[in-house]
């Protein structure tokens, strides 16, 4: 049987995981974090995603998945950690280069090593040249390209969060090793458990195809998200006008919102501005586009409250997009922390998928989590700032008359 390691037990690994472990292989889940280890052991999920509790209860309990704090030898290594940035938007790559070195010493021939974290181009490479410093005794793809001891593969992970235990075995998958060697290797494992297409291509083109795909998406949000700022200045409804244009056979404007959010779609993008910036002129703007958006919110808030002596605001939604818990880089939570920052009312924030409030909110002792009910009761204004299907019904529900709504995703527009 084959036993697959991943490295990293978070929103992509812990579900790649367990999806391996039920299609019969062997797997190991490791994380630094003893306290994540010690959560999966007890068949039990540290985050919120549908379906994956049920998995992983059963993953666990079938032994086919084991958790651990350390990596033990494996035939395949599966590297799924996060790829953030550094001040001045370059990536750092530490988490990516301290799993590698972690796994080095359990490396045989014949393993094949494969990097899931989205990452600048050349990193896979790097990933090679890091197994080569730490084991000199192995022949690495970089410098023996067609018959190394071990195999190096970049397989970006392209799952929706929400939709993660679908979009795994769904999604056609870009494999792009450091030779043809490395690629066939991990189209082999791949094909075991993907329903799409596995689409071979060199690393480069891998690391790079994944960065597009999100930078795509950042600048069609971009456009959306200007939009809605010019509609506002021409006394406009963002909402009818892109209905109206997305009429067009041609045109299909996405969603305008508070800004954009997670670890993804607003990391991403700047990978390749760092690689480029002379050129990357369209992206980088569409970053920026998309990261002054929530200052735009806070400004019409603050419109609103201007007349309101120590205004109460009820701030629906943390997360960074609907029915996730994830609160990474949102938009959300950076509007409900300025605005407490910068008024002297007070917020009830509600986020039916967190039980607490992080620590990052331990400095504004005026934002309390709450429930909706209680939160709309008390407020003046109605800020909602995550569509999760939970608000859906708000303005139904509840008596909104004499409050100020600020919808800032169109949840509520008919
Ligand atoms: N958003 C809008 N308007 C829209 C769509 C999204 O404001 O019309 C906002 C969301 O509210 C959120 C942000 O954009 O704040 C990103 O959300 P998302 O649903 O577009 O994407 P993510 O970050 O959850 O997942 C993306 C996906 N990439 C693409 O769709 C190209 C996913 O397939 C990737 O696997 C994931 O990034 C990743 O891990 O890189």
């Amino acid at each position: 049987m084959t036993k697959v390691a991943v490295i990293g037990m978070g929103y992509i690994g812990l579900p790649t995981a367990t999806v391996l472990a039920l299609r019969g292989f062997d797997v190991l889940g490791v994380d630094v974090s003893q306290q994540v280890v010690d959560t999966l052991k007890q068949g039990k999920i540290h985050i919120v995603e549908p379906d994956l509790d049920v998995s992983v209860a059963a993953a666990i309990k079938s032994g086919a998945l084991q958790v651990a704090t350390e990596a033990t030898p494996a035939d395949v290594f599966i590297i799924a950690v996060p790829t953030p940035f550094k001040n001045g938007n370059t990536p750092d790559l530490a988490y990516v280069e301290s799993a590698t070195r972690t796994i080095a010493p359990h490396l045989a021939p014949g393993n094949l090593v494969i990097l899931e974290s989205t990452s600048p181009v050349g990193t896979t490479q790097k990933v090679s040249e890091w197994l080569a410093e730490e084991r000199g005794d192995l022949k690495l793809p970089h410098r023996e390209t067609e018959n190394p001891d071990i195999y190096v593969a970049h397989c970006p992970e392209r799952v929706l969060p929400g939709r993660i235990m679908t979009e795994l075995i769904e999604n056609d998958r870009i494999i792009g090793g450091i030779s043809d060697a490395c690629t066939q290797k991990a189209i082999a494992l791949y094909q075991q458990f993907v329903r799409g297409q596995c689409l071979p291509t060199n690393a480069a083109t891998a690391e790079m195809a994944k960065l597009t795909e999100n930078a795509f998406r950042d600048v069609n949000i971009a456009f959306a998200n200007e939009l809605s700022m010019l509609a506002e200045s021409q006394g406009v409804n963002v909402w009818e006008l892109v209905r109206l244009a997305n009429h067009h056979p041609r045109v299909n404007i996405l969603n305008p919102g508070p800004g954009v959010g997670g670890h993804c779609i607003a990391v991403d993008p700047w990978f390749l501005v760092d690689a480029d910036p002379q050129n990357a002129r369209l992206i980088r703007t569409a970053r920026e586009v998309n990261d002054s958006k929530p200052e735009f919110i806070i400004q019409k808030v603050k419109e609103a409250i201007k007349d309101i002596e120590n205004p109460h605001i009820a701030c629906l939604g943390l997360a960074f997009k609907s029915n996730v818990d994830d609160l990474r880089e949102s938009p959300a939570v950076e509007i409900c922390q300025m605005l407490a920052q910068q008024m002297s009312g007070v917020i009830s924030a509600v986020e039916p998928h967190i039980q607490t409030l992080p620590e990052s909110f331990s400095n504004h002792s005026n934002i309390t989590l709450t429930d909706t009910k209680n939160a709309v009761a008390q407020a003046d204004i109605i800020l909602l700032l995550v569509d999760h299907s939970h608000f859906a019904a708000v303005p139904t529900e509840y008596n909104l008359e004499r409050k100020v709504v600020i919808d800032t995703r169109g949840l509520w527009e008919s």
